[in-house]
């Protein structure tokens, strides 16, 4: 078809004309959305390719792994580590960096990812994605570090997610705006089907975990109170809720159609600053939905300024819809 823009001509034309990444960058993206499109190859064999249920192994933070993750981990490694665009990667299912091996040429760029976000829903057929978050190394001749990973979230050089849904969607910012790419499976191939995504300001939608109410800090209690009386209360309107138990789908659906998506820190584990990680989750997304004219907050400040302290660092996350998360932000102000 004549005017279909596929991934790579949306990202030469990103190189050429806007002068936004360089090739080595543009090579990575590549590299990382082939990754993904084998994944999803995985997502869609389901059962059938023996990838469901757990792996009888735990994450770093924890976590049980399921069989899926670790897959596309490794997919994710093994296409990345070869092409001589990067020198590090560090995965929400690895403990430490991982370094490219001698064997292969370096590159400049650092990339991060949770590589199968929503596991909880691989076996029961719910969208799933692969979350990624691309950083500069800093200068310098010496070996990489954990700390040249730990940089904030606005010196991101490119940020996306990859969701599959009934769709496999990959969604990406280098800095100039959002876009979105359908997978044609026939041509094997993404395909640009919007470009300048944006975010509504206002929205009626919220998407929390209600069974954690009881759990929660007085500001987000009253923020979905008032959103749960409705029209009788304050806000004057009825909101509606979703939950998917996907980050990647449910910052999906606010990419689309508008929308606030919130994981605060709670009471059952007081130590731990939220759920999601900053690295691997918060700071994509907060980059993207800021890219699309959304905002995203961990309540006391934009997500994009925290000065990471630890790779597998966890944060609050507050994003979407502008107007949204200014007001749940500044209900925390007001303590
Ligand atoms: P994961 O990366 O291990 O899948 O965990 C992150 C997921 C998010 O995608 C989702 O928003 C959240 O955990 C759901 O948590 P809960 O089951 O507590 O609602
Ligand atoms: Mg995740």
């Amino acid at each position: 078809m004549a005017n279909r823009i596929s991934f790579t001509r949306y990202l030469v034309e990103q190189q050429h004309e806007h002068g936004h990444i360089p090739a080595q960058l543009r090579l990575l993206l590549e590299v990382v959305a082939r990754a993904c499109k084998q994944i999803s190859m995985a997502v869609n064999k389901g059962a059938l390719g023996g990838v469901l249920g757990s792996a009888d192994s735990e994450n770093v933070q924890g976590e049980v792994q399921k069989k899926l993750d670790i897959i596309a981990n490794e997919v994710l490694i093994e296409a990345n580590e070869w092409g001589g665009h990067l020198a590090a990667m560090a995965s929400e299912e690895m403990d430490s960096i991982y370094l490219v091996p001698n064997r292969y040429p370096k590159g400049e760029f650092l990339l991060l990812f949770d590589p199968l976000d929503g596991s909880s829903n691989i076996d029961v057929n719910v969208s799933i994605g692969t979350i990624f978050s691309v950083l500069k190394k800093p200068d310098g001749d010496r070996g990489v570090e954990e700390g040249d990973f730990l940089q904030a979230g606005r010196q991101q050089v490119a940020a996306g997610y990859c969701v599959y849904g009934p769709q496999t969607t990959l969604v990406l910012t280098v800095g100039d705006g959002v876009a979105m790419f359908t997978l044609d499976r026939e041509q094997g191939s993404f395909v640009l089907t919007q470009d300048n995504v944006q975010i509504p300001a206002d929205t009626k939608e919220f998407a929390i975990n209600m069974s954690n109410m009881r759990h929660w800090d007085e500001p987000v209690k009253r923020y979905i109170g008032e959103c749960l009386e409705g029209k009788d209360g304050p806000r004057g309107k009825d909101f509606n809720m979703r939950w998917i138990a996907s980050m990647v789908a449910d910052v999906h659906r606010i990419m689309t159609r508008g929308g606030v998506f919130m994981y605060p820190w709670d009471k059952r584990e007081p130590n731990k600053p939220g759920k999601l990680r900053l690295m691997y989750e918060a700071n994509p997304m907060a980059w993207l939905v800021e890219q699309a004219g959304g905002a995203a907050t961990n309540g006391q400040q934009r997500i994009l300024d925290i000065a990471p302290s630890k790779l597998h660092e966890r944060v609050s996350v507050f994003l979407g819809s502008k107007n949204e998360v200014d007001r749940v932000t500044s209900y925390h102000e007001k303590l």
